[in-house]
């Protein structure tokens, strides 16, 4: 059995998306991110850096994982889906993955940061994001363009890049300018693992 800490946010749906394509059973643990329960010293036990999610798996003597990718892997290679076991299979989804830890995940927040919540109004670092944000969107829609999926079958990387790209509508980033990237986007809202893992939790906090 699974516990997850989580929120309704890009990276809270990556551990819930992967826990129901997985099929597995959890239990949720929804944390008010405004509150700052993310911040509590009982929490912060399992995720030191203070942020959801955050998975204990305790089947496995109640072994803590944070950050969202690591979580991702970790239930992968747990049950033997979602990511491949040859090295060059394996490589490419990690690839994929970690473009969208490094850089979607990082840009596309900051961009959303200083266009909603960020107190003073800064237009050449709201420009700066949201133009890398496109640029790396241009980087799906090409890699995207002679390929159902980002890397190989559908796995992992998928679900991390589009639980971010899903929410493209909030810093006003338009797909009909990525052919490619929309088609993958409506594709995989169709699966029921990806539909049911993104209304857990059920209050949207972005
Ligand atoms: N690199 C971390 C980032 C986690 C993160 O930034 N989580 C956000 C929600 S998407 C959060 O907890 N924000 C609350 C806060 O900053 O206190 C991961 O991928 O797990």
């Amino acid at each position: 059995m699974i516990d997850l800490y989580t929120a309704a946010t890009p990276n809270g749906w990556k551990a819930s998306v992967t826990l129901e394509e997985l099929g597995l059973h959890y239990t949720l643990n929804a944390l008010d991110l405004g509150n700052g329960e993310q911040k509590d010293p009982a929490y912060m036990q399992l995720n030191p850096n203070g942020r959801i999610p955050a998975i204990v798996d305790r089947d496995n003597g109640d072994f803590a994982v944070f950050e969202s990718g690591a979580i991702m892997i970790y239930l992968a290679e747990m049950t033997g889906k979602l990511l491949p076991a040859d090295a060059r299979g394996r490589s490419e989804v990690i690839q994929w993955l970690m473009f969208q830890m490094a850089g979607v995940g990082p840009m596309q927040g900051q961009a959303y940061v200083f266009s909603h919540s960020f107190p003073e109004k800064l237009p050449a670092v709201i420009e700066r994001y949201h133009t890398e944000t496109r640029r790396l969107y241009g980087v799906l829609d090409t890699r995207l363009s002679d390929r159902e999926y980002l890397a190989g079958d559908f796995s992992i990387a998928d679900i991390a890049n589009w639980c971010w790209v899903r929410a493209h509508d909030a810093i006003d980033i338009d797909l009909d300018a990525f052919p490619n990237l929309g088609r993958w986007h409506d594709h995989i809202a169709k699966r029921p693992g990806c539909a049911k893992g993104v209304l857990i939790p059920d209050q949207a906090h972005f």
